[in-house]
C-alpha cells in the first residue's frame, strides 16, 4: 500500500481527516487538486477559529458597547470646519501625488450576487450614455489625475479565485481603457475553508474543499504575500487610496484626503458621511478602549443606532463608506502580524447556507444555514493604526453604490446620482440647465471622468471649452 501523504496525517492529526475520506477514490489529478487545496489552509488559525467563534458562540453582548462613544471627525469647511486647514490638505496631497508617492487600490473579490449578475463586479455597466462599466469608471478617473499630476498612477486590483481570470480577461480586451497595463496590477486574495457547527471543514465535493474569499480585509495579507508592498518600495508608493469596486462616485484620487492623511502622520484615514437615517446599512465610526473603529451595522443593536443627541442628531452618526487611506508600513506590519501578535486582524463569523457533501457523501444545498464563513474586514485595521483621522465628505460627491437590483443603491439610483452630480457641477459654474425636484437633469448627461474627475478638474475643462454646449438633448462630455 502506497504510504500516505504528509498532509493527510497532518489533517488526521489537527481533527479534519475526513477532508480525505473519499481520497482514494479519486482520479490523479483531483488528488492532486484536494492536496493543493488543503495546503492552502492554516490548520491552527482555523483551530483557533473554531474554539472561539463557533463553538463557544457569544451572544451578542451589549455591555461590550457601555463604554462605546461616537469618534470625533474633521467636518467640512462648509460645515463649520477650518477651510484654512482644507486648503492645506489639498496642497500636501496634491505634493504627494507630483511626487508619485500614491497608487490606487480597488478590493473587487465580491461577485455581483446582490445584485444579481453573473460576472466580476466590475463589469457591471454603470454610466447613463455610454455604459461604461464600474471598471471603466475608475480606470479613466484615475488615467486623468495621472495626467494632471504628471506622474504614473499605479492601479492595485484585488480579485478572487472566483473571478480573476475573467477580470484580467476583460480589461485584455478594452486595452485596459487607455492605461499602460504595467501600472495595473492584479493579484488574488485568500480563501477560508466553510465549516460546520461542530467546526469541522466543509467539502463542496469529494476532491473540493468548501473554500471561499476571506474578506476585504484579506487584501491586506493579500498586498504582502504577492509582492505588490515591495514593488512599492521599489517604486517609491507609501501611500494607497483604497475603495469599493461598487461605488463609481468615489474620488479614485482625492489630493484632500490625501493630504489630511499626510498631514497628521496617519498610518490609516477614513472618510465618513453623515447617515441618512438610524437603519442605514454602513458601519459605524466609534471610540471603544480609546481607540477608534468601525462596528458594523450588523453588530451595533439597533438602540444604539437610534440614539440622538439633545439637539436631535443621530448620536452615531459618522456613517463608514468604505473609502481609505493606508500607509504602505502600515499595511506590511498588519499583514506579517501572526497569531499571538497584537496587531492582528480578527475573522468574523458568518453563519450561511452552503452546498456541501452529507455524511452519506451526497452534495446537498440547505434551506437554512448549516455552517460558518469566516471573514476579515479591512476597517479592523483602524485600532492599531497611529493618529487615525476621519473626515467627513458629502455623499453626493463621494458614494453611491450599486449593490441591489432594485430599490436603494441600485443601477437606477446610481445612474441618477451620477447625472445630478454632473446638474450640480454645471449650475455651480453658473451654467442654466433644467431640473426636476429632485436636482435629477431633464436630458440625460454624463461625464467622462477624461473630462472632469472632480469638481476641481471638472472646472478647470470647462472654463476653457468653446463653444459651450447646448443641454437641448442627451450631452456627453469628454
Ligand atoms: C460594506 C461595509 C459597510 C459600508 C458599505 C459601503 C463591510 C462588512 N461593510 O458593506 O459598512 O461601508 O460597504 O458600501 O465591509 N470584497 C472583496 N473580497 C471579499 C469580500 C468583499 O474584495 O471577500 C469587496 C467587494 O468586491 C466590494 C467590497 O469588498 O468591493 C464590499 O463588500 P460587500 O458588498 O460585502 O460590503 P457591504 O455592501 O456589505
Amino acid at each position: 500500500m502506497a504510504a500516505l501523504h504528509p498532509l493527510i496525517h497532518v489533517y488526521r492529526d489537527a481533527g479534519q481527516g475526513h477532508v480525505f475520506e473519499y481520497f482514494d477514490t479519486l482520479t490523479e489529478a483531483e488528488q492532486r487538486q484536494l492536496l493543493l487545496e488543503a495546503s492552502e489552509i492554516d490548520l491552527e488559525e482555523l483551530k483557533v477559529l473554531s474554539e472561539t467563534l463557533v463553538l463557544q458562540k457569544k451572544a451578542l453582548d451589549t455591555n461590550s458597547f457601555e463604554q462605546l462613544k461616537p469618534a470625533p471627525f474633521e467636518s467640512l469647511p462648509q460645515k463649520g470646519g477650518s477651510a484654512k486647514l482644507w486648503a492645506l490638505a489639498r496642497e500636501v496631497g496634491e505634493d504627494a501625488l507630483k511626487a508619485g508617492r500614491v497608487a490606487a487600490f480597488t478590493v473587487a473579490g465580491g461577485q455581483g450576487t446582490r445584485l444579481g449578475f453573473d460576472g466580476p463586479k466590475g463589469t457591471f455597466e454603470v454610466t447613463a450614455i455610454k455604459k461604461k462599466s464600474l471598471f471603466q469608471v475608475f480606470a479613466e478617473k484615475i488615467k486623468a489625475a495621472a495626467k494632471d499630476y504628471g506622474k504614473v498612477i499605479h492601479w492595485f486590483i484585488m480579485t478572487s479565485q472566483q473571478n480573476d481570470k475573467q477580470t484580467i480577461s476583460f480589461f485584455q480586451e478594452h486595452d485596459y481603457f487607455g492605461l499602460d497595463f504595467e501600472r495595473v496590477h492584479f493579484f488574488k486574495q485568500g480563501r477560508m475553508p466553510a465549516v460546520n457547527f461542530e467546526g469541522k471543514i466543509l467539502l463542496e465535493s469529494k476532491s473540493s474543499i468548501a473554500l471561499s474569499p476571506d474578506g476585504h480585509g484579506g487584501s491586506l495579507r493579500a498586498l504582502e504575500r504577492s509582492g505588490a508592498l515591495n514593488f512599492m518600495q521599489k517604486n517609491g508608493i507609501d501611500t494607497l487610496s483604497y475603495f469599493q469596486v461598487d461605488n463609481p462616485l468615489v474620488r479614485c484620487i482625492d489630493p484632500v484626503f490625501i493630504g489630511w492623511h499626510l498631514l497628521r502622520k496617519s498610518e490609516m484615514s477614513s472618510k465618513m458621511v453623515p447617515k441618512a437615517y438610524a437603519e442605514e446599512k454602513v458601519g459605524h465610526f466609534c471610540i471603544q478602549n480609546d481607540k477608534l473603529c468601525v462596528v458594523e451595522y450588523s453588530d451595533l443593536p439597533m438602540e444604539f443606532q437610534k440614539q440622538r443627541s439633545e439637539a436631535g442628531e443621530l448620536k452615531y452618526i459618522a456613517g463608514s463608506i468604505a473609502i481609505h487611506i493606508l500607509d504602505r508600513e502600515f499595511i506590511r506590519k498588519m499583514a506579517k502580524a501572526d497569531k499571538g501578535a497584537l496587531a492582528v486582524l480578527p475573522f468574523h463569523r458568518a453563519d450561511k447556507k452552503i452546498t456541501c457533501l452529507d455524511c452519506s457523501g451526497n452534495i446537498v444545498t440547505p434551506t437554512k444555514p448549516n455552517g460558518v464563513k469566516f471573514e476579515l474586514f479591512v476597517f479592523d485595521a483602524l485600532p492599531f493604526a497611529a493618529n487615525p483621522v476621519v473626515i467627513e465628505t458629502e455623499r453626493s460627491e463621494d458614494f453611491s453604490p450599486v449593490k441591489n437590483a432594485e430599490g436603494l443603491d441600485s443601477p437606477k439610483t446610481c445612474k441618477e446620482d451620477q447625472m445630478r452630480q454632473a446638474a450640480r457641477w454645471l449650475k455651480e459654474l453658473g451654467e442654466t440647465l433644467q431640473v426636476d425636484s429632485a436636482g435629477l437633469p431633464l436630458v440625460n448627461i454624463e461625464i467622462s471622468p477624461l473630462f472632469g474627475y472632480d469638481f476641481f478638474s471638472f472646472k478647470k475643462r470647462w472654463s476653457k471649452l468653446k463653444p459651450k454646449p447646448s443641454f437641448s438633448k442627451d450631452l456627453y462630455l469628454t
